[in-house]
């Protein structure tokens, strides 16, 4: 078996090191290169895979934001699941089909006035997406072409690389506090592991949401562009990517974030729990009626 098709495959980064001690170190067999482009449109997400250069682009398009449902959880894991199977596909660029918005984050409707059996069941698809993407075997990278807070922060930084539009209006980071929420470990870890210890307990702390220079300043993106420019500039990104070897940038990958990833795998139900615990404590379910009620009256 080819050394990238033993990397692939759908475990993701957590079975790289496992995959290594059992492949024969070949070449990469013709074979992969013969499969069809893979695109697919479900209604919620569009993705294109061209099969000449191994790149896939996800764009979400979930009207009004892409507030991240259930639904669109459940939609977004199945592509990607799709794609981390597809032993030809070697990057992902995950961006928006939506003007002005990457993704307001977790749909705040989900976690208000619903029963705690389906607030377990909302919360597993949020780990779900995470652990899929922060545990990706795929070059990973944000073309961040609109605002990205919370939620949609969280998913930038699963990217191996981000770029945002520099358009002042927009703007990104993890602005839990300002609902009246806290930020899950996990949130935390991915942060910290972004931007180090002291800017991540700022943020949190404040909730802060940054223009693209403050998030360039900060580490938070790693470059801004012209708004027209951020897919050219992903796929160009993606090429410099794509010419280290996938065994190689894979395990490194993995050194750097399996420890985050097992303290997840090791405590989903805790975490479950705890999520089901808080959000629908009376005094949290206040704050997110009052937060949705702010949305509304800005717009009046
Ligand atoms: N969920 C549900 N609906 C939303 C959300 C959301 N996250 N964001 C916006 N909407 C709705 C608005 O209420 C509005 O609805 P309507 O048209 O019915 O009035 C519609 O989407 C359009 O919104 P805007 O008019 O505000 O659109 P703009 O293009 O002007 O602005 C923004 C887009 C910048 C994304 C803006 O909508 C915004 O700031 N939204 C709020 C984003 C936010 O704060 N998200 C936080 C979600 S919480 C999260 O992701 C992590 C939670 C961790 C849980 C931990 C608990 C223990």
């Amino acid at each position: 078996m080819a050394l990238r098709a033993c990397l692939r495959g759908k475990r993701g980064l957590t079975a790289v090191f496992s995959q290594l001690s059992s492949c024969s170190h070949g070449r990469v067999s013709p074979v992969l290169v013969a499969q069809q482009r893979n695109n697919s449109t479900s209604q919620k997400v569009q993705v294109d895979f061209d099969q000449s250069t191994g790149v896939a682009v996800l764009r979400m398009q979930n009207p009004p934001v892409n507030s991240l449902s259930l639904e669109f959880l459940t939609e977004i894991c199945i592509n990607l699941e799709k794609l981390e199977m597809d032993k030809s596909c070697r990057g992902l660029i995950v961006t928006s089909n939506r003007p002005k918005v990457f993704s307001a984050g977790l749909d705040i409707f989900e976690m208000y006035g619903k029963t705690p059996e389906r607030c377990a069941e909302f919360w597993k698809a949020v780990q779900e997406m995470w652990l899929k993407l922060y545990g990706s075997s795929m070059a990973t990278i944000a073309a961040i072409n609109g605002s990205s807070p919370a939620g949609g922060c969280l998913m930038c930084m699963t990217c191996d690389y981000r770029i945002m539009a520099d358009n002042p209006r927009y703007t990104i980071g993890l602005n839990e506090t300002l609902l009246g929420i806290v930020a899950p470990f996990w949130f935390k870890d991915t942060m910290t592991n972004t931007l180090g210890h002291r800017t991540t307990e700022l943020a949190l702390q404040l909730g802060s949401l940054y223009s693209p220079a403050e998030a360039l300043k900060i580490g938070l993106v790693d470059q801004v562009v012209p708004e027209d420019q951020v897919l050219t500039t992903a796929t160009e990104a993606m090429s410099k990517w794509l010419a280290i070897p996938d065994h190689a940038r894979q395990i490194t990958k993995s050194m750097m974030r399996k420890s985050t990833i097992d303290r997840l795998t090791a405590n989903r139900e805790s975490d479950i729990k705890n999520f089901v615990g808080f959000v629908t404590k009376a005094s949290v379910q206040k704050s997110l009626g009052m937060y949705l009620e702010m949305l509304k009256n800005r717009k009046a």
